[in-house]
């Protein structure tokens, strides 16, 4: 596929402290230099061969139990098929075990595509100090990718800060900005690849037919081509997918950016979807969206619609509004303010047309049924969590929008 690319900056060897101002300019930015300093690093790039390489990673804890998928094709896309259904399951193996296949399908050449997302390795962990100092806030895991070469993810964001640091074979990460939302196409809520949202299109062959926005999330873009011993940092909410080729091996470390951000992320104001406005005359949903923007924004102008949606509206957004003064940086709040105010516009509003074109009209309230009991019918949010109390007001949920299950 032909990118229209933008150049991402490269930054060699810098500190801790110019990694967070960095950091602060909201783009995404590589460094270079820093992994030399890891253990981990030095080990494994002092091996020549794959199999040595791979033998150092996996010697550490051979028995220890991954989950990978595997796919019966070389480059294979992990993203979701025709009747978006993930086409890969994830299956349990020692990681002996998966290193012996992946570097037999890499010897081979094998038609099959092997990888392992988002493994925690404890013995491996305490070895990347320096992974976690690229994030200055406290917490964050490592977390473990390793595949066989030629997988592509699907086209995603993430609500964290997150840093991608490769140690063998290299990635491509096409990066957008959140304000693509737009035009990414994400699937229905209740179908997420990794937990997040996630783009309809397949990353290899994108349907710019049926979904003509895809042209812009896909060729305005940033390109980064990440080679061992280089670290990607790609900020909260912007789109990325990644290209992986020869066997490879990443580590990344994906931090919250306020703990407000779990809420915001897939926000409570989703459930005014239940409302139907978007069948509402234009004129009205713009008016609407107004109202929500000018109270989520602090601006509100006292604008009255006169229709009955426009309590709950005022209600769902000054909820927001409350999670929102909670955040202290000026940035994150920023951020976090043009989030609620796009997903809120594109997935209640529609004001750019129908955000779901595959779901059959009837399928919104199923969906949001399911994704309600995926959120916290699996894993009931703990007693006394950090979920703000709302303000009492008409159609604001009291526990975000699990609340009348
Ligand atoms: O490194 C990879 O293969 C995928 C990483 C990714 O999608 C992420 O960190 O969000």
């Amino acid at each position: 596929m032909q990118h229209d690319t933008l150049s991402l900056r490269r930054f060699h060897d810098p500190t801790d402290e110019n990694v967070e101002a960095l950091k602060q300019g909201g783009e995404p930015f590589l460094m270079t230099g820093r992994m030399r300093t890891w253990e981990m690093f030095d080990e494994i790039e002092a091996r020549h061969t794959v199999g040595e390489k791979l033998k150092c990673f996996v010697n550490i804890a051979p028995a220890r139990q991954v989950l990978y998928s595997q796919l019966p094709r070389r480059n294979a896309s992990f993203a979701f098929g025709k009747q978006l259904r993930q086409r890969f399951g994830e299956r349990r193996l020692g990681l002996q075990e998966l290193a012996s296949l992946i570097e037999a399908a890499d010897r081979s050449r094998l038609k099959r595509t092997y990888y392992m997302q988002a493994q925690q390795l404890p013995e491996w962990q305490e070895r990347l100090p320096g992974l976690l100092r690229l994030h200055a806030s406290t917490g964050g895991t490592p977390l473990f990718w390793l595949g066989s070469g030629g997988q592509c993810t699907a086209l995603h964001n993430d609500r964290y800060h997150n840093a991608i640091a490769v140690f063998m074979g290299r990635k491509k990460v096409v990066l957008s900005p959140p304000t693509e939302l737009r035009n990414v196409y994400i699937a229905p809520l209740d179908r997420r690849i990794q937990g997040a949202l996630t783009s309809l299109a397949d990353p290899r062959t994108p349907d710019f037919e049926s979904w003509p926005r895809l042209r812009s999330a896909f060729e305005r873009v940033r390109i980064a081509e990440v080679a061992p011993g280089e670290i990607l940092y790609v900020p909260p909410l912007w789109w990325h997918l990644v290209e992986s080729s020869g066997v490879n091996l990443s580590a990344n470390v994906w931090i919250d950016d306020v703990p407000e951000a779990e809420q915001l992320y897939e926000p409570h104001s989703l459930r005014l979807l239940e409302r139907r406005i978007h069948r509402e005359p234009m004129a009205l949903r713009r008016a609407l969206a107004d109202v929500f923007s000018g109270i989520v924004r602090g601006n509100d102008r006292e604008g009255r619609t006169g229709s009955a949606h426009e309590g709950p509206v005022r209600a769902h957004a000054e909820f927001e509004a409350g999670l929102l003064s909670q955040i202290g940086d000026a940035r994150s709040r920023r951020r976090w303010t043009d989030w609620i105010e796009s997903i809120v516009d594109w997935l209640v509003f529609q004001r750019d047309g129908n955000p779901f074109p595959t779901l059959a009209d009837g399928e919104v309230e199923r969906m949001l049924a399911r994704r309600r009991r995926e959120l916290y019918d699996a894993a009931p949010p703990p007693r006394g969590s950090r979920r703000p109390k709302p303000r009492a007001a008409q159609g604001v949920p009291k526990a975000g929008w699990a609340n009348g299950r």
